[in-house]
């Protein structure tokens, strides 16, 4: 973790992007309705505490709170209220109840928030969402992992405060903590340099459900399941798991696309993957494809930091026409993905139907 100061100065001033909601894909009432809940949360999870004797320390708190949580997508969260809204019988439906399913929302999303915190100083990256990453900013360092583990540990305080007497607290605890520990086991994965001979398309598949899959859509639409009381391992695992996972794996490639050539302005963060030596579908794609000429171009430039290295990987993306490819597979992925969810059953089948609705909305149309 780099302390507290920049490397990059010059980065500070010049980073002012648009924020990254831009590219959500639900509605503008959903997020509405969920960003209603979020004021509650905050001083549930500050002066809420009554930890008098920290008032400066929880204020801050309070402050990473507001800076970290509700400034993303929130693909997680909305999705969990839109599961238990899809599944709830229509009578249960009351203001209280949905009061819940958001705040069980912004449980995952608490978590979510860590994840991210964590994720940018892993990946060295400095801008997420039109600003610096947390790390980066200002006072911050290396107390963002304190943060990080506190945004964690009162995601829990959260749940057990609202849902301690619900049938399935127990079950949506281990669910959160064995997914999460997948999910951590997925960045580790993912955070060791990738020499070009161990890019493959079963790594990047295995690193990509472990990282994304669980947690992105598998994770959501099981806890909106647990809130509703419908919730049926049987249908969750053997129905909608492998479109789960299949749709974890299709925002991954995105996001990974994203990463190389979505501009700054319209992605709210700078990519540091061919930096970074990842294990990109881009990179297991170029050396899938590329000729003899083309893999060493990429073994000599892959991983290194100076721009023109990391331009040249990116021509030999575009060389490869691996944009084009991308909008191939997204065009038959989405056929394929409702064809199959066609076979669920009800009402379960109406989750995946709303869920992938969705997830083709996402406007990232700015792919250049
Ligand atoms: C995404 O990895 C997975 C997690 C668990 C954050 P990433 O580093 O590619 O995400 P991003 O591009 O948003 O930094
Ligand atoms: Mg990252
Ligand atoms: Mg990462
Ligand atoms: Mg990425």
């Amino acid at each position: 973790l780099r302390p507290v100061a920049l490397k990059n100065a010059k980065y500070r001033e010049t980073v002012r992007f648009r924020s990254s909601t831009t590219l959500a894909s639900f509605s503008d009432a959903d997020t509405e309705e969920f960003m209603s809940h979020f004021p509650t949360i905050v001083e549930d999870l500050s002066t809420g505490l009554n930890l008098k004797d920290m008032k400066q320390t929880v204020d801050r708190f309070a402050n990473c709170v507001r800076t970290n949580v509700p400034n993303g997508k929130k693909v997680r969260g909305l999705t969990t209220v839109i599961t238990y809204k899809l599944l709830e019988k229509p009578e249960n439906l009351t203001p209280d109840n949905i009061r819940l399913a958001n705040i069980l929302g912004w449980f995952i999303e608490l978590i979510e928030a860590a994840v991210v915190i964590f994720d940018d100083v892993m990946d060295n990256s400095f801008t997420r969402r039109g600003g610096l990453c947390w790390h980066r900013q200002k006072n911050v360092g290396v107390l963002a992992i304190a943060d990080g583990l506190s945004l964690n540990s009162v995601a829990y305080l959260l749940l057990e405060k609202h849902f301690r007497n619900h049938p399935h607290f127990v079950d949506m605890f281990y669910f959160s903590k064995s997914i999460m520990f997948k999910t951590t086991l997925g960045q580790a994965a993912d955070s060791t340099r990738h020499a070009p001979e161990t890019i493959s398309l079963d790594k990047f598949k295995t690193i990509a459900k472990y990282k994304t899959g669980f947690y992105t859509f598998y994770y959501s639409v099981g806890l909106g399941m647990y809130l509703s009381r419908q919730f049926n391992k049987d249908v969750l695992e053997n129905q909608i798991a492998p479109l789960l996972f299949d749709m974890g794996e299709y925002f991954q490639i995105k996001n990974d696309i994203n990463d190389c050539f979505v501009k700054e302005d319209i992605a709210g963060k700078t990519g540091t993957d061919i930096e970074e030596s990842k294990c990109t579908w881009l990179a297991v794609k170029a050396l899938e494809k590329g000729n003899e000429a083309q893999k060493a171009l990429f073994r000599e430039n892959y991983g290194k930091a100076d721009p023109k290295s990391v331009e040249s990987i990116r021509n030999l993306y575009r060389e490869l026409k691996l944009q084009e490819e991308f909008h191939e597979y997204e065009t038959n992925f989405f056929k394929s993905l409702r064809n199959r969810s066609l076979s669920i059953e009800s009402p379960y089948s109406n989750v995946t139907m709303v869920l992938i609705e969705k997830l083709q909305r996402q406007v990232y149309k700015t792919v250049e």
